[in-house]
Parts: C-alpha cells; structure tokens; sequence
C-alpha cells in the first residue's frame, strides 16, 4: 500500500513502474486531469467573489466576459486534455457530441467526464465536483464510447468540498488525495479506500417516491427507516457518492414517471462511480443489472442508479423488481 503524504504524481509514476510494459501515456493522462482539477478548484474557490465582480455586465476585473463556472470547467477540462496529446477524444456532459483530438490522433485513450457535476449547489456554496472515466480507444469514432463500464481504464472523481479531493482508481484499489493549497499538491491521505460492508445511512431524493416507478423501492426505503437508519441527500452526486464510499450505506436515483430512465448520466456518471465503488468492495446496480455491464448505446444515455455497502445492494435487489 502507497504511504500517506505521497503526492499524486509520484503516485502515478509508481503506479506505471508496476507495468514495465507502459509507455507512460496514461500517467501523462492523469497528470494533465490532475491540472485541470487544481484550476477548476480555484475558480470554485472564487465563485461567489467573481459572481460579485462581475454583476456589472458580466465582465470580470480583468475585462473577460464572466463564463459560468461549469462552462468555464469544461473550457478548463477540454484545454489541459486536448493539449497533454494523450486521449484520440473526449465527450463532456457540457457538449452534444465527442470532440476529436488533432495532437492526440495516434493517443490510446478516450475520456468521458462531467466538468462540473452538481451545479444547483454552485451559488449556494455546497461541495460539487468533477467526474471522469477512461477508456481504451478501439475504434475511429463514437464506438470508443460505447463501452462498458467494466472496461474502464481509470475513473475518479474530484470533490471540491470542506478540502479539494481527487479520487481514484486505475482497477488496482481507490486512493484518495487531499489538497495542500500551501504547496499545490494532492497529498495522499486516504491510501486503499475501502467502503464498509454496511452502513447506517441511506441517500435518495424521497421527494418523488410517489412518482417512482417500483413500489418494491418504497418498501426498502420503509425497511430501512425501521432498521434505524438515516436520510442524507446533498444533490451533487459527486458528495453523496463520496460520503457513501467513506460511511457505507447507499446512495440511489431511481426511475420515475418523469424520468424514465433516471436522471443520472451512465457515461460519466454512473458507470466511473460504479468503478470506484466496485474497486472499494462495493456494488452497484441500475436494479436489473450490474451498472457496470450496461452497454452504452448513446453517449448521453441515463440509467437507474443504486450505489453503495455490498450488504444495502444486496438487499435493495430483494425488494425491487
Ligand atoms: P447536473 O449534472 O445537472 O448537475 O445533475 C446531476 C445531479 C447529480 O449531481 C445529483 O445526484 C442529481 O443531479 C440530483 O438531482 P435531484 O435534484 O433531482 O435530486
Ligand atoms: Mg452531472
């Protein structure tokens, strides 16, 4: 297990000096995500005060145009991954279709993200974060995308919260690193994350359960209550995955009558979380199957969700149909 203080490049390097057969490309691919996590956490960190500065027009003090921070995170993501030449291309919740990379034409990988994922808690201060999986590239087009999750190369997350955290996985556990804004570096400080079997907290948006489309989810979310457990729901996915990998428990966003197929997207959403919390000794379902499994049909698909302690899955899959 890596030491904790390791800073997130020696990491990486560490980690690809497991596999002399690499060529580095994909440390140079999270090195580059990692510099785009330290400048979207800095504008993060000044949202409120650029909002202030640039009420009058929408102009900043510098005379730029103000860019809504999740726009200007996908402007952030797009430069610092289009430039490292690493990835063939990229699909963003932010973009209607993938962008294909001109220095990365002969690169390996392909990358899905959400710039900035929880966006109603941006003006309102809460934790909100980036969210980010890689792929093999195995083709000259959209089919790069259209890969299970299961197939992932690497995911992670980013949380800008109470600290700035980069979570990830490369198939070979979940390590979590925390910002040290005073020397600019994430500092190993959860090696080896593991979720706990079973949890006392479970997070829904129990405000549409009259719209949900299983009855079954209703009675567990009763059983439950019963057994003593505890509600929490923050609306950034980002935050309520992280609490679920840390505390255990789980975390869902159903089907309902409005939203079919759930609101959650499956590319750089469901599946890259889906990864992190398998790689912790997790589960994860969209209620008929492992999310992991789900053959992508569309880049901006949405799936059910159900994430969470092996023991909460297990039992939420009793009850639903
Ligand atoms: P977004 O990508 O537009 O920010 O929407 C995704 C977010 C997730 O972070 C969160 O889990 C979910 O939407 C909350 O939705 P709701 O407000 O319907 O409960
Ligand atoms: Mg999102």
């Amino acid at each position: 297990m890596a030491e904790k203080g390791m800073d997130l490049n020696r990491f990486i390097l560490e980690e690809e000096r497991k596999h002399p057969s690499a060529s580095g490309s994909l440390s140079l691919a999270l090195m580059a995500l990692e510099s785009a996590a330290k400048i979207i956490a800095s504008h993060v960190r000044m949202a409120g005060l650029a909002d202030v500065l640039g009420q009058a027009g929408k102009v900043n003090v510098q005379g730029e145009e103000v860019q809504k921070l999740d726009e200007l995170s996908n402007t952030v993501m797009l430069q610092h991954l289009l430039d490292s030449g690493q990835f063939y291309a990229l699909a963003s919740e932010e973009l209607n279709e993938p962008v294909y990379s001109h220095k990365g034409k002969d690169a390996k990988y392909v990358i899905a993200f959400d710039p900035l994922d929880g966006s109603s808690n941006i003006d309102v201060n809460v934790s909100i974060g980036t969210i980010f999986s890689i792929h093999r590239r195995i083709g000259d087009s959209v089919e790069n995308f259209l890969q299970e999750g299961y197939k992932q190369v690497a995911a992670g997350y980013i949380i800008y919260g109470s600290s700035v955290m980069f979570v990830l996985t490369t198939g070979n556990g979940v390590n979590g690193f925390t910002y040290d804004p005073a020397v600019g570096m994430f500092l190993l400080s959860h090696p080896d994350i593991k979720i706990p079997e079973k949890g006392k907290i479970y997070s829904i948006n129990e405000a549409n359960a009259h719209k949900w489309t299983d009855e079954g989810l209703v009675r567990y979310i009763d059983k439950l209550k019963e057994e003593g457990y505890t509600s929490r729901y923050i609306g950034s996915m980002v935050a309520d995955v992280h609490r679920t990998l840390i505390k255990g428990g789980m975390f869902g966003y159903p089907a309902d009558r409005k939203n079919k197929s759930g609101k959650l997207r499956l590319l750089y959403e469901a599946a890259p979380m889906a990864y992190i919390i398998k790689q912790a000794g997790g589960r994860s379902t969209t209620g008929k199957m492992d999310i992991l499994d789900v053959k992508p049909e569309d880049i901006h698909q949405r799936v059910p969700v159900f994430i969470g302690s092996k023991k909460e899955i297990d039992q939420l899959l009793e009850f639903i149909s």
